[in-house]
């Protein structure tokens, strides 16, 4: 029984302190820069409990980070760069190849095989930080 209520303070103080705020980050990738472009690429999946919005996105490890969608107008992408991502309650809001994506500016080389430090900022105040695992070596239209 003493257990029990230690578990129950337990997740009451980890609620009040922000974390677990029920923001879930998943499949977190990060591709490098491709020759000297500069520019390197992140895909993630993100969950919000409560409905919420991104509005900035950063990383100690990189010059600036920018929300891009891909736009496919006759045959021709494009991209837009977005000032911020709805994410509504309890929904999957991905970025991946084709579609929303973050554009990592000047990066720093931290090694193959490691994580790039992604933090992502919400309308609610909450910033959650996520490892991108780094891939090397995937050659994609960059859109
Ligand atoms: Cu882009």
């Amino acid at each position: 029984m003493k257990r029990a209520i230690a578990a129950i303070v337990l997740a009451l103080g980890l609620g009040a302190c922000g974390q677990g705020a029920g923001v879930h980050i998943e499949n977190a990738e990060f591709r490098p820069p491709l020759g000297a472009s500069g520019i390197g690429v992140a895909y993630f999946a993100i969950r919000s409990d409560k409905a919420d919005r991104i509005v900035a996105i950063s990383s100690p490890e990189a010059d600036r980070i920018e929300i891009h969608a891909s736009v496919t107008q006759g045959g021709n992408v494009s991209m837009k760069h977005l000032a911020g991502v709805d994410l509504p309650a309890g929904e999957t809001v991905r970025f991946a190849p084709g579609g929303m994506h973050l554009m990592v500016f000047s990066p720093r080389h931290i090694g193959a095989n490691t994580a790039f430090p992604i933090t992502i900022e919400l309308q609610s105040g909450a910033k959650q930080s996520a490892p991108f695992r780094e891939i090397s070596g995937v050659v994609e239209p960059r859109g």
